[in-house]
């Protein structure tokens, strides 16, 4: 009797040890990682994003929350600096949607999702090497004529 009774506390301080482990490991997680919704109304949601410098990589989901189809209202996500969001934008939409509208030889690119439609979703994950602290970084949607309006900041912690 107070043989199994000790078991049963064992066990139950087992099941919270690794409940608390599993919650430490998630939160870390969750910090080197951002989601960021896209729709038809060409918004980016949240249009900022902080990143911690600790990370050793970072990943970005892009979820379109939207209704119309990726040929029509497709969404990517492009990491580059603030200065070269233009830049990016302008090769993208020369590489066209063969391209998920980036130039593959566009070195400005530090990172970036393929195209989704409505209902879809896709991620990116980056090696934080690639990013500089006291540099200012951005994203931009680079699917055709989308950038002047679908941009964000990053902000590097
Ligand atoms: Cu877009």
């Amino acid at each position: 009797m107070h043989t199994l009774f000790l078991h049963s506390k064992i066990w139950r301080n087992a099941v919270i040890a690794s409940a608390l482990c599993l919650a430490g490991g998630l939160a870390s997680a969750q910090n080197c990682a951002a989601t960021i919704e896209s729709d038809d109304a060409l918004r980016f949601t949240p249009e900022k994003i902080e990143i911690p410098l600790a990370c050793k990589t970072f990943m970005v989901t892009l979820k379109h929350t939207g209704r119309l189809p990726k040929l029509a209202m497709g969404h990517n996500w492009v990491l580059a600096k603030l200065s070269d969001l233009d830049g990016v934008a302008r090769t993208g939409m020369l590489a066209g949607a063969d391209h998920n509208y980036v130039d593959p030889k566009d070195t400005r690119v530090l990172a970036h999702t393929g195209v989704v439609g409505g209902g879809e979703s896709t991620s990116v994950t980056f090696d934080m090497e690639k990013l500089v602290p006291g540099e200012r970084y951005g994203f931009v949607c680079t699917f055709a004529g989308h950038s002047p309006v679908m941009r964000g900041v990053i902000t590097l912690k």
